[in-house]
């Protein structure tokens, strides 16, 4: 029997010679085959199970009575859209940037709108009984619900933005903000004086819940946009005023030119109109300087060496709409650069040769 079992080992031996080593290699492609199998089973299981096993259809979620459940929504994947566009443009910087947040504040405002509606649709199915306020202890007084604190808010952050742009916008922010604590006042004493009178009649009016001041709010909208696009220059449309076309004396412009003591300088848009001025050395000159931007938007035209860091002259700086005559001594010869030290862009930079 053991001779007969050896022999045939023997001869199958012969027809299949295992090489380990490939088979080894085989061993990665076998188990992605299981995995392969297994998720067919388990999909196939899904596929089967149905739900004529459990009931004969699906059914949907009912909320227990007084509560409420939001329905489905594409809100929270819109506003995951958001935040990836918002990282991107993180990532990319420059208008991505922009174009992210702006997707983002957009899925937002959409998924805050649904849930209004949400809000005002499970308000409006109301069946639960009327809850009757108690109201406060005699003698104490609750202030009603109010939009101040809100609209106080926006005036701070209009105020800040102003702080930050100046001018227009700054006078924007301190018109909403004044306007809104004004309003807050006449709410105050009005509250006041009921609460006064309730002193007398013993009879306590409630203050009824304040409607959306929609005028006040588009009021504020329209002052803020309105003053941020006349700060940034985009209306009224700049380009069509005449008090551009005063240059006069030697033409700060051209690079080389003759040499002179009395140049005129505009600032416009945070930008010098000249980019090379020549003055004969040690003798002193004057700049004409008008900062033809608006006002809040400072400049000063500072001479630097030609290190741009080591000041030679600082001057005063110059309000948008101002006119100025900077006086400077004279200066040896060699390489220079005049500067807005506000500013220190390319802009607002140019070589001031001495020779
Ligand atoms: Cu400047």
């Amino acid at each position: 029997m053991e001779g007969l079992w050896q022999s045939i080992l023997e001869l199958i031996s012969r027809l299949v010679i295992p090489d380990w080593g490939e088979l080894i290699g085989l061993l990665p492609l076998g188990l992605a085959g299981l995995v392969v199998l297994w998720f067919t089973w388990t999909i196939r299981r899904f596929a089967t199970a149905g739900p004529t096993r459990r009931a004969p259809a699906r059914l949907t979620p009912i909320a227990p009575p007084g509560i409420h459940m939001p329905g489905p929504s594409y809100a929270p994947i819109l506003a995951a859209v958001g935040s990836a566009a918002l990282l991107w443009g993180l990532v990319v910087g420059g208008n991505a940037l922009l174009v992210g947040a702006t997707i983002l504040v957009f899925t937002l405002l959409y998924w805050g709108r649904e849930a209004i509606r949400d809000y005002d649709h499970a308000t409006h199915t109301e069946t639960l009984p009327a809850v009757v306020h108690p109201g406060p202890p005699p003698g104490v007084h609750m202030p009603g619900p109010s939009f101040r604190p809100l609209l106080g808010a926006i005036g701070a952050t209009a105020l800040m933005a102003g702080l930050v742009a100046g001018g227009w916008v700054l006078a924007a922010g301190a018109i909403i903000l004044v306007v809104t604590l004004i309003g807050w006042l006449v709410d105050a004493r009005e509250e006041y004086g009921k609460t006064e009178k309730a002193d007398r009649t013993g009879h306590l009016e409630n203050i009824p819940a304040p409607g959306w001041p929609r005028r006040l709010l588009q009021g504020i909208a329209v002052v803020f946009v309105l003053a941020v696009l006349v700060q940034t220059g985009v209306i009224p449309p700049r380009g069509t005023d005449t008090t551009g076309g005063v240059e006069s004396s030697p033409a700060p412009s051209g690079g080389g030119g003759a040499p002179g003591t009395a140049f005129t300088v505009v600032a416009k848009d945070i930008a010098f109109d000249a980019s090379t001025l020549v003055v004969p050395a040690n003798t002193p000159f004057t700049i004409q300087f008008e900062n033809q931007d608006p006002s809040g938007v400072v400049h000063d035209i500072d001479i630097r060496a030609a290190d741009g860091t080591t000041v030679v002259k600082d001057q005063e700086i110059v309000n948008g709409g101002v006119s100025t005559t900077y006086s400077y001594d004279g200066l040896p010869a060699g390489e220079y650069i005049f500067i807005c030290s506000i500013h220190p862009i390319p802009q607002m930079t140019g070589t001031l040769t001495v020779k």
